[in-house]
Formats: structure tokens, sequence, C-alpha cells
């Protein structure tokens, strides 16, 4: 049994609204530990990682005077570099020792972190990218300037090098070796390079027409075919916001937490997970703490707990 290997990231500068930093502390204060006795497996919880103190109030970033005309600079970018670069150390070295990587987010934008770390172990991940949004934007296209919206492009090597060249190599994983499920809200050149590079995107009119069943099936296929690893990259706003409404950017219409429990008890089923990432858990956005506790359920779903 591998020993799952929790690595808290109190990260939220690449997104817009603030208070993900907090996920992983309510995450593991709604009973995360206990839930991995509960399943009867190993663990260990190391020291949190933040962009420390003068993150927020950094200086102007000479990568940023390169901007498009057009586009809002990139948001917080020294910082983001500089976190994630320590998380990809961290994961590397977890992968390295043979434990099992659970990284608690934090926003979205530690998912290019987290994917330095692996890609450094498996030379071919593969990636559920379980998201209402696909974060395939680049410093050319965002609307925002967030880089939660860009991790996944920076980490197939699209988008700016200081996000790219995050952990050595550039391009850390391949197209056909992505699935996104529960997309709902794609920015309109977002939707042209998922198209261009022939990812795979099952959105939520697909899940209403197949069927969530039917829809991971397909999913867990695509990351598993030619892999040597397999990434569950999980944003708490795949489900829908009545369900999960502890979250920085809510879309309505997403997964119920029926479905996204179904997701991920299949994923375990099929045993190809070899990590995973839960994300974009904002405990400012949920006073009554709903969110991290279903959270903590999804995680153990994942991680082999049944109803019988
Ligand atoms: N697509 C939007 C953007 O790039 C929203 C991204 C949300 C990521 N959690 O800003």
């Amino acid at each position: 049994r591998k020993i799952v290997d929790i690595l808290p990231v109190a990260f939220d500068l690449g997104a817009s609204r603030r208070g993900a930093a907090g996920g992983p502390q309510a995450m593991l204060q709604a009973g995360l530990a206990a839930k991995l006795r509960q399943l009867r497996l190993p663990y260990r919880i190391q020291e949190e990682l933040n962009a420390g103190p003068a993150a927020a109030e950094q200086a102007a970033d000479p990568a940023l005077a390169q901007r498009p005309r057009g586009r809002p600079p990139m948001k917080h970018l020294a910082a983001a570099v500089a976190v994630n670069e320590a998380l990809a150390a961290r994961v590397s070295a977890a992968a390295a020792a043979g434990r099992w990587p659970l990284i608690l987010g934090g926003d979205h934008s530690i998912a290019i972190g987290t994917i330095a770390g692996l890609a450094s172990h498996y030379r071919r991940l593969g990636m559920l990218w379980i998201d209402a949004h696909s974060d395939m934007n680049t410093d050319l296209t965002t609307p925002s300037g967030n880089i939660h919206g860009m991790s996944l492009a920076a980490s197939i090597g699209l988008g700016a090098s200081p996000l790219t060249a995050i952990g050595g190599r550039i391009g850390k994983i391949r197209p056909e070796r992505v699935a996104l499920v529960g997309a709902r809200s794609l920015d309109p050149e977002e939707k042209r390079l998922i198209r261009a590079l022939g990812v795979s995107c099952f959105t939520m009119h697909d899940i209403d027409k197949r069927g969530i069943a039917s829809v991971m099936e397909e999913a867990v296929q695509i990351v598993g075919a030619d892999t040597d690893g397999v990434h569950v990259s999980f944003d708490i706003d795949s489900l829908d916001p009545r369900d999960a409404p502890g979250t920085g950017t809510p879309v309505g219409g997403g997964l119920s937490s029926r479905e996204a429990f179904l997701a991920l008890e299949l994923i375990a089923e099929a045993g190809v997970a070899t990590s995973a990432e839960f994300v974009e858990v904002n405990p400012e956005a949920d006073p009554s703490g709903c969110t991290a506790e279903l959270a903590v359920s999804l995680i153990g779903s994942l991680l082999g707990d049944r109803i019988l």
C-alpha cells in the first residue's frame, strides 16, 4: 500500500477572488485524515506551502511589460512561479519515493507545479481534468489575467515561458492524453485551442446526453491508453454551485454530487489514478463548510471508499 502524501498548498493569487488559500485547512478540519484512517490508508501530512508574505505586494514583474495589447497582464506571475516551482520539487520527491501525491489547493494555478513534479517521474502522463472550465488560456488569450485559467495550457507547453518552463521541461503532457470532464464555461479562444489540439472534452452536454458512467468509461480509457501514470485534477467548481457553493468561480448547470461521486468511484474501480489534486475549495465563500466536507467525501471515493 502506497503512503498518501498530502501536500497542502495555501495559494490563491492565481484567482480574482481570494480565499482558496484556506482550502487545505478547511479540508483537513473537515476530517480528511479521519477519512484516510477509516479507509486504512497510510498517510503523511506535509508542511503547508504558501507564497510568502511579500507575494501579494510584489513589485511589477518585467515579464508583464511584454503583454500583448488588449489583454490584461498575468496577475501575480512571480508569486505563481515561486509557489509552483516549490510544489514541483515536493511532488517530484513524493513520486520518486513511491508515495501517492494528494495535493490540496489552493486555486487551480497550482496544477502547473503539480504536473511539473509528476512529469519528472511519469514520461507519458495521462490527465483527467474535472472542471467547469478548461483552463486553456494563455497570456495571449486570457480575458482576466488570472493564472488559474492558464494551467492546463501551460502544462501542455502553451503560453508564457515563465509558466511553461516551471520544473524545467516544456510540454509536460500531450493533448491526446488529456480528458476534460464537466466543462460548461469556455472562452472563445479556449474552444478553438481544444479543437485544434484534439483535446477530448466531455462537456455537460455530453454528460446530460450519455450519462456520467458512459462518459467516464471513455475518459478513463483515453487517459489510460499508452500512459505510465494518471493524474486526477479535480476542481470543486465542476460540481453545481447548489451542491458546492464554496468556490471562487461558480458556474450553474454542473455535476450533481451523485454524478461526481460516481465519476470518482469509477476512476477508483478502474485503478488508474497515480495522484490527484483537489482545488478551488474556498471556505470564505461557504460559511456552512459543506463544500470542504463534500470535498473530503469525494477524495474518499477516489481513494476507494464505497457505500457497501
Ligand atoms: N476562463 C476564465 C479565465 O481565464 C475563467 C477561469 C477560471 C479558472 N478556475 O479567467
